[in-house]
């Protein structure tokens, strides 16, 4: 028998690889590890809350029912607080973000940008949802409580990014600026263990994932690109979860689009938590991600917490030919 290799196990492993490193990135890793675990059971239970009590009502043993994504949100937190690996939080759930202010906080390098639950609308109907996280090194000084600073650097600071897919099984992938793994949980285990080695996007034109719905939002040379994908009788994959559709087209090859639309002029997917993370493991792979004005996601200058950005991600081929696309189509552009 094979022998499986845990995540744990694989983190130890490649923070050989760096001899003077201390061991807080690899610690950092592994929490997220565990805090994906715990995030993972509740999913799991979520087809349960019809029987153990209603979001905002109290449930059997007296605990008052929270909304999954909060709920995955205060847990992650609170494992992170305790962990003393971090510095700071930022998470898509809240406005600001969140100080350790405890001794191993104002010490610790690293500070933590998560979207806990994304997708959670999709619960209720038993589809996939994710978990996103990166992690930048901070700018502020140690031994002082973190800044917004730390948060606000472009996705090309990133030093770690990953996902945990809670599907029909349960998959962590991460990158840390040295190609994409993939570990699969084990629920026998209790372990994630490694699954998918070195990642590799494949370039095909398979696949193309956008919500159709907003076609008539979107811009001429967006319409003009979905026509063609609609035309050279691509499949049209749109599960409405960024980590399941992102997640996909690195296994299978494959483009995902959320771009700007009338109603939403700067898209909806978030920079830091979403965009920024998915582009640096999609790049890792192989692949690439823009915005809609073709500038590298992984370069904007972020402004805000919560800013918005379309995104254009995928294998390199697509996403090369869609910016053939605009340069072609683009109003008041040559082509
Ligand atoms: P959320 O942060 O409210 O969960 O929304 C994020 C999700 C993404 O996972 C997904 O790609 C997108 O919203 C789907 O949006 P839409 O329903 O507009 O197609």
């Amino acid at each position: 028998m094979e022998r499986i290799t845990t995540l744990d196990e694989f983190i130890l492993d490649k923070q050989k690889d760096f001899p003077f490193a201390t061991g807080e990135l690899s610690g950092l890793l592994r929490d997220i590890g565990v805090a994906a675990k715990i995030v993972n059971r509740e999913v799991n239970r979520a087809g349960l809350v019809n029987i153990l009590g209603l979001e905002g009502s109290t449930n059997k043993t007296g605990d008052e029912v929270q909304k999954l994504d909060i709920f995955a949100n205060n847990k992650l937190i609170d494992y992170m607080k305790n962990s003393g690996e971090c510095s700071g939080i930022a998470s898509e759930e809240l406005e600001d973000f969140v100080k350790l202010p405890t001794k191993e906080g104002k010490e610790a390098k690293y500070v933590l940008v998560v979207d806990p639950l994304d997708g959670s609308s999709n619960i209720d109907v038993n589809v996939s949802v994710g978990t996103i996280f990166g992690i930048y090194r901070r700018v502020s000084d140690h031994g002082k409580e973190c800044e917004l600073k730390d948060f606000l650097q472009p996705g090309n600071k990133l030093v770690a990014a990953g996902f945990i897919l809670y599907g029909t099984s349960t998959i962590m992938m991460y990158t840390t600026g040295n190609g994409v793994n993939g570990f699969t949980l084990d629920p026998s285990l209790g372990e994630f263990c490694l699954s998918h080695q070195s990642l590799k996007i494949p370039e095909n034109d398979k696949y193309y994932s956008v919500n159709q719905g907003y076609y008539l939002q979107f811009d001429l040379e967006m319409r003009r690109y979905i026509d063609y994908c609609s035309d050279s009788r691509r499949s049209l994959r749109y599960i409405g979860s960024m980590v399941s559709d992102i997640h996909r087209n690195i296994i299978k090859g494959g483009i995902f689009l959320y771009p700007n639309s009338r109603n939403n002029p700067q898209g909806k997917l978030r920079l830091l938590y979403e965009c920024n993370p998915m582009a640096m493991i999609v790049e890792q792979a192989g692949g690439k991600a823009i915005n809609s004005n073709l500038e590298r996601i992984l370069d904007i200058e972020p402004k805000s917490l919560h800013q918005r950005s379309p995104i254009i991600i995928g294998s390199t081929n697509m996403v090369d030919e869609f910016e053939e696309f605009v340069k072609k189509y683009r109003p008041g552009k040559e082509g």
